[in-house]
């Protein structure tokens, strides 16, 4: 899968695909990025990426023309690497909330670019030229695009085949099944008092499967009951309550 980063901070993203999981992908070539820096294509001797908003208010707002030059050379560049047009997301908190239903749909696409704002966010008219779909990863607001990039990036690399190994599957997440993860134990199997669930130890791997659906549907209905609530549309189908 190709990522696009649109940033003017791209030495903030760098660091964070090298590492773990991600770096892994990107090592296995299962994961190839690209950098592209609005600032690089700025038509003035100043290198002036924004302007003070029409109508005013505070702040500032990145121009249209540097981020549009910067989209047309990217896209020249995909095709001329015979890459289909990828969707253009843009981060922030008006758009579809991320989920893992969502990351799934975007993991399954050749390609995708996340164009990260500054500043007070973009000019409308650039977004509604190039933009597929405005996503946000939560009802807060942030300094920049290039942490929800990230976030959306580290999501949809997990889900690629043969990232994760077979024992931390993707299909053992959180959300995988619509239920919230069992809690986890490791050794020692007594630790300052505490004892892990005997179960565990017992090597009976039907009980062991058993005792970790059961924790899952509880810590679902104590911690996140709205998503298990029957006019949830994204409940879980089979929940093994029924
Ligand atoms: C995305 C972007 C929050 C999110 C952002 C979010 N803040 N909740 N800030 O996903 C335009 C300039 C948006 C700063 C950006």
């Amino acid at each position: 899968m190709r990522l696009d980063f649109i940033s003017l901070f791209p030495e903030m993203l760098k660091p964070a695909l090298s590492v773990g999981v991600v770096g892994r992908a990107v090592d296995k070539g299962a994961i190839e990025s690209h950098y592209w820096n609005p600032r690089d294509y700025t038509s003035n001797k100043h290198r002036t990426v924004d302007d003070r908003p029409f109508g005013g208010g505070p702040g500032m707002l990145m121009l249209p023309q540097p981020l549009d030059d910067c989209i047309v050379e990217m896209q020249q560049q995909q095709q001329a690497a015979g890459v289909e047009q990828s969707p253009i997301i843009y981060l922030s908190p008006q758009g579809r909330r991320l989920d893992q239903a969502l990351v799934k749909e975007l993991s399954a696409l050749p390609a995708i670019t996340l164009l990260c704002g500054r500043y007070e966010g973009v000019d409308e008219r650039l977004l509604e030229k190039h933009v597929s779909i405005e996503v946000s990863i939560g009802d807060y607001v942030l300094s920049g695009g290039e942490l929800p990039a990230l976030v959306v990036a580290d999501a949809v690399a997990r889900q690629l085949p043969g990232i994760l190994g077979h024992e931390d599957s993707a299909e053992q997440d959180s959300f995988a099944n619509g239920l919230l993860d069992c809690p986890h134990y490791t050794r020692p199997a007594e630790w300052q008092g505490r004892e892990v669930p005997p179960v565990l130890l017992s090597g009976d791997h039907a009980a062991i499967a058993e005792w970790r659906q059961a924790q899952s549907i509880k810590r679902t209905n104590e911690r996140r009951p709205d998503l298990l609530s029957t006019d949830n549309p994204s409940k879980p189908r089979s929940s093994g309550s029924e």
